[in-house]
């Protein structure tokens, strides 16, 4: 088998017999030997339908799971329940034109890994969505592309059209929290090459959208977890952890020094200053910063006094701002505020150049590598 078209369904009974019969007519010219292959967890009649379908169309198959697990789910199952060399995902509501297969397969046969249609490139629309879901929509790309470097340079990262050779997951843990699948596919899987297709999504045929507020929330979840789990995009929060928990080593540190051991006040500071500034060296060079280490030949102590300085400067900083503001009738806690923000993305760009290795640390690893093309609508 060349292909696989993975289809969740829930509730689509008024869809999929549309939709496969579109299929068929799309595919109809090519000599594509393909299937289709739905994941359903519906509670009306959708898998009736789907078991007639399957019954008289060799090309189809289903599977129905009782008390469905999701979306995200219902898509790795498919991927685990079908063998074909290439899969394409895509909605069983008709929002995703089948028309667009042929050039999606071609795509994949001259050897491009991933293969997304887009909403957000040139000739490409969402039509489909009303001015709510359109705000929503942008709002969760952006995050997304925010938190996770490796979803920048793709537009529509949250599509649930994709289609991709199975060697990319072969070996891949694949554990989507809620709908967006792609996502997970593309901070994890193995790929070189992506190429974008522009379309325009289209609204919906039948039967109503299952998008809800959790899905939104576990959207966010899932886009935490990809962060920590992912080395180059957990470096700053990270970093800013740590910042924060020096603060409390430093208070900790003078309270000691005051009150158990009667030291002068000033020198306490300056000490537990100090000493807060090593641990959270010691912190970022031993978490932040692990891979670095064996790219780095500047040796520790160098390392400890480049990251002391950048402190001492960064902290000068947030006076300097919050002193700015005050003189423009900013409230000085809020002006400490805003300076201790800049001051941390500061001192985070400092570190990452100067203590800890620069340029080569910033490039993806050569294995890390993608290169974008796209096709012009
Ligand atoms: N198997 C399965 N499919 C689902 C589930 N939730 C939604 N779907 C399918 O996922 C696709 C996208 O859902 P839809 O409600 O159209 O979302 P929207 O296009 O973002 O409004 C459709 O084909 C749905 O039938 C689920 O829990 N399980
Ligand atoms: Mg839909």
């Amino acid at each position: 088998m060349e292909l696989s078209l993975v289809i969740p369904s829930f509730n689509e009974k008024d869809n999929v017999q549309n939709l496969v019969q579109q299929i068929h007519q799309a595919l109809a010219d090519t000599n594509i030997d393909y299937e289709i292959f739905f994941v359903d967890d519906s509670t009306d009649e959708t898998p009736q339908r789907l078991e007639k379908m399957a019954a008289l169309d060799q090309r189809v198959r289903y599977y129905h799971r009782e008390n469905g697990k999701g979306l995200g789910t219902a898509v790795v199952e498919g991927i685990h329940q079908t063998e074909s060399e290439w899969i394409i995902v895509m909605d069983a509501d008709l929002q995703h034109p089948p028309e667009l297969l042929p050039t999606m397969v071609e795509r994949l046969k001259a050897g491009i890994d991933i293969v997304i249609p887009s909403r957000f490139v040139e000739g490409g629309s969402d039509g489909g969505l009303v001015g709510v879901r359109k705000l929503i929509s942008f709002g969760a790309r952006s995050i997304g592309r925010l938190l996770l470097k490796r979803l920048r340079p793709i537009s529509d990262c949250t599509s649930g059209f994709f289609g991709f050779k199975r060697t990319v997951v072969q070996g891949v843990k694949l554990q989507p929290l809620g709908w967006k699948i792609l996502i997970e596919i593309l901070m994890k899987a193995n790929y070189r090459t992506v190429h974008e297709i522009p379309y325009q999504f289209k609204a919906r045929d039948a039967g109503e959208s299952k998008m809800s507020i959790r899905e939104q929330w576990n959207y966010l979840i899932h886009l935490w977890k990809l962060m920590w789990q992912s080395e180059e995009d957990r470096r700053f929060p990270l970093f800013a952890m740590i910042g924060f928990s020096g603060v409390w080593v430093n208070l900790g540190l003078m309270a000691g020094f005051i009150y158990l051991l009667g030291m002068n006040h000033v020198l306490a500071s300056v000490l537990a200053s100090l000493m807060a500034m090593v641990n959270n060296y010691i912190w970022n060079d031993a978490l932040t910063w692990r891979d670095a280490k064996q790219k780095e030949h500047k040796p520790g102590w160098i390392r400890m006094l480049l990251f002391m300085a950048i402190s001492a400067v960064s902290v000068a900083l947030t006076t300097w701002i919050m002193r700015g503001l005050e003189m423009i009738g900013i409230q000085v806690l809020v002006g400490q505020t805003i300076g201790i923000l800049i001051s941390t993305i500061w001192s985070y760009q400092a570190n990452r150049h100067l203590t800890w290795g620069g340029k080569k640390l910033s490039l993806p690893k050569p294995d890390r590598r993608v290169i974008v093309t796209r096709d012009r609508g």
